[in-house]
C-alpha cells in the first residue's frame, strides 16, 4: 500500500508528525503537494472532498479507500498498522491521550506568533505575541515538558506501553520544534527534562529516522511553519 499524504509543501508543520511515523514504519508514501501538480490536488480535496470526506485542513492521508484527517488520528491509524502503537485497548487510549496533549502544546506554540488572528501576519500582532510568548516560555513549556517527563519517570524509557510508538515520535518532534523556536527557554529547562531529552536522542538515532532526518525529504524549520524562530519571543 502506498499512502498519499496531503500537506502544505515547504513547511514541516503538523504534517511532520505524520511523516515521522510513515518514515519510521518504512512505509511507502507520496507527499502529494510536493509533487508537480500536487498543490492542485490538495486544493481540490479541500474544496470537493476526497473519498467521501471533506477534510477541514491538512494534514490528511489517503490509505486505499480510507481517508483520514486530524494529525493524531492519522498518526494513531498509521502507528497501529505498523507496530508503532500499543496493541492493547488501555495502551491505545493512553497513547491517544498523550498524543493529543502534545497536539495541544503544538497549538500553543503556534499561538505565540499568532495570538490574535490566524489570518494575519505575525508582524501585525507583535505586542500580543510578546505577551503570549512570555507566558508560554515561563509557564506552559515547563508544564507540558514536566508532564512528559513525569510520564517517562512512571512508564520507563518510552511514553506509553513498552515499545517506541508514534507518541514518542511526536515527543521528539515537539522537542525539536521548541528547541528551534525557543532555544534559550529550552536550554534553561534542560536539567529538568533528562528523560525527555534522552528519548529525543533515541528517536533521532533510529536507523530509518536518522536516514530521513539527513535527507532532503526532511524540510528545515522556517518562519512559515508552526515552530518559528523569532528571537524576541525567546526572551
Ligand atoms: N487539529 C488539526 C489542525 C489542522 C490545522 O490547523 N492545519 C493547519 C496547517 S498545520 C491548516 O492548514 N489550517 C487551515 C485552517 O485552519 O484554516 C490537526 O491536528 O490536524
Amino acid at each position: 500500500m502506498t499512502y498519499d499524504l496531503f500537506y502544505w509543501p515547504g513547511i514541516q508543520g503538523r504534517g511532520e508528525f505524520v511523516r515521522l511515523v510513515l518514515e519510521d514504519a518504512g512505509a511507502e508514501y507520496v507527499d502529494v503537494a510536493r509533487q508537480p501538480g500536487g498543490m492542485k490536488q490538495l486544493q481540490a480535496a479541500l474544496a470537493e472532498g476526497l473519498g467521501g470526506v471533506v477534510p477541514f485542513a491538512p494534514p490528511f492521508l489517503r490509505a486505499g479507500d480510507v481517508v483520514i484527517s486530524q494529525t493524531v488520528a492519522i498518526c494513531s491509524f498509521v502507528g497501529e498498522r505498523h507496530g508503532l502503537a500499543p496493541s492493547d485497548p488501555g495502551g491505545r487510549a493512553a497513547a491517544i491521550a498523550v498524543a493529543l496533549t502534545i497536539a495541544d502544546l503544538v497549538s500553543e506554540a503556534h499561538d505565540t506568533h499568532h495570538p490574535i488572528r490566524v489570518d494575519q501576519a505575525y508582524e501585525t500582532q507583535k505586542a500580543a505575541a510578546l505577551e503570549r510568548a512570555k507566558g508560554f516560555r515561563e509557564l506552559r513549556i515547563p508544564k507540558f515538558t514536566a508532564y512528559l517527563e513525569r510520564n517517562l519517570e512512571r512508564n520507563g524509557a518510552v511514553l506509553v506501553g513498552s515499545e517506541i510508538s508514534y507518541v514518542d515520535l511526536a515527543a521528539f518532534q515537539v522537542v525539536e520544534g521548541l528547541t528551534y523556536a525557543f532555544p534559550r527557554a529550552m536550554q534553561a529547562i534542560h536539567p529538568k527534562i533528562p528523560k525527555l531529552l534522552a528519548l529525543r536522542d533515541r528517536v533521532a538515532a533510529r536507523p530509518r529516522l536518522a536516514a530521513y532526518l539527513a535527507s532532503d525529504r526532511r524540510l528545515p524549520f522556517n518562519e512559515k511553519g508552526i515552530f518559528r524562530r523569532y528571537p524576541e519571543l525567546d526572551g
